[in-house]
């Protein structure tokens, strides 16, 4: 195996092909820190990607969150998993810890480090991820230079305090029917059993937390969503 499941895989910025490459990675996305999760984070990972997830995010926020050695620790031990699988590991608004483990990208949200910047200092050979929540957001990210976009609350969430008021897949078919192709997700609220119509509004996948890391099974959970958007793709 690679070490760096993505690095040198990704094609270059602006060509079809790393675009294509990047709307591959996006049925089911993963994101999670230990907060979210009630067995070990770890075993919550390895499950999750036996269930086929095709990205993660590390997102270590919260009251509990871990912080110092502990959260580089327990970002290292993720990112070791997610390479020995070849998924692509994404860090949650923190740059400095993104470019110290040499990981896969960094996904920002609109109260965060301007996406310019993360781009700039991450180089053309990362993927640069944006929270949008209205089509004009959208229009920014992607000249701003994001690879992809998270479009959400779709449903209620209660995994993020701060999250915007529900918006349905309103967002998401804004963005298309303005032309916009750029790969991106659906977030916030989406389970197994209301993802299809996320996908069939026009989201390449949805990005999930408490659907997987909340769940008794968490891999069964991830192929039950994996199943309800292939039946849609
Ligand atoms: N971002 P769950 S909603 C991290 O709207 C996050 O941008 C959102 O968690 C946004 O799948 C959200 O448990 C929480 O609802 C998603």
């Amino acid at each position: 195996h690679e070490r760096n499941a993505t690095g040198s895989l990704l094609p270059a910025n602006g060509t079809a092909a790393r675009i294509d490459w990047i709307r591959s990675r996006m049925p089911l996305y993963l994101v999670m820190g230990s907060v979210n999760c009630r067995q070990a984070p770890d075993q919550v990972l390895e499950q999750a990607i036996a269930g086929g997830i095709t990205l993660f995010q590390y997102r270590e926020k919260g009251k509990q969150a871990l912080c110092g050695q502990e959260y580089v620790e327990l970002a290292r031990r993720l990112q070791d998993i997610c390479h020995k699988h070849q998924i692509p590991f994404i860090v949650n608004d923190d740059l400095e810890l993104a470019l110290e483990l040499d990981a896969d990208g960094v996904h920002v949200g609109q109260n965060d480090e301007p996406a310019e910047w993360i781009r700039q200092r991450l180089g053309p050979n990362k993927i640069v991820g944006v929270s949008a929540h209205s089509l004009k957001e959208a229009s920014r990210a992607i000249a701003a230079g994001a690879d992809y976009l998270g479009i959400g609350p779709i449903y209620p969430t209660s995994s993020k305090d701060d999250a915007e008021p529900v918006r349905g897949t309103e967002v998401i078919q804004q963005v298309r029917r303005s032309g916009l192709t750029i790969p991106l997700v659906g977030i916030g609220g989406i389970h197994e059993h209301n993802a299809a119509p996320v996908i069939h509004d026009g989201a390449d996948g949805v990005a999930v937390i408490s659907a997987i890391t909340a769940a008794a099974a968490p891999a069964e959970a991830a192929k039950h969503l994996k199943k309800a958007i292939a039946q849609r793709l």
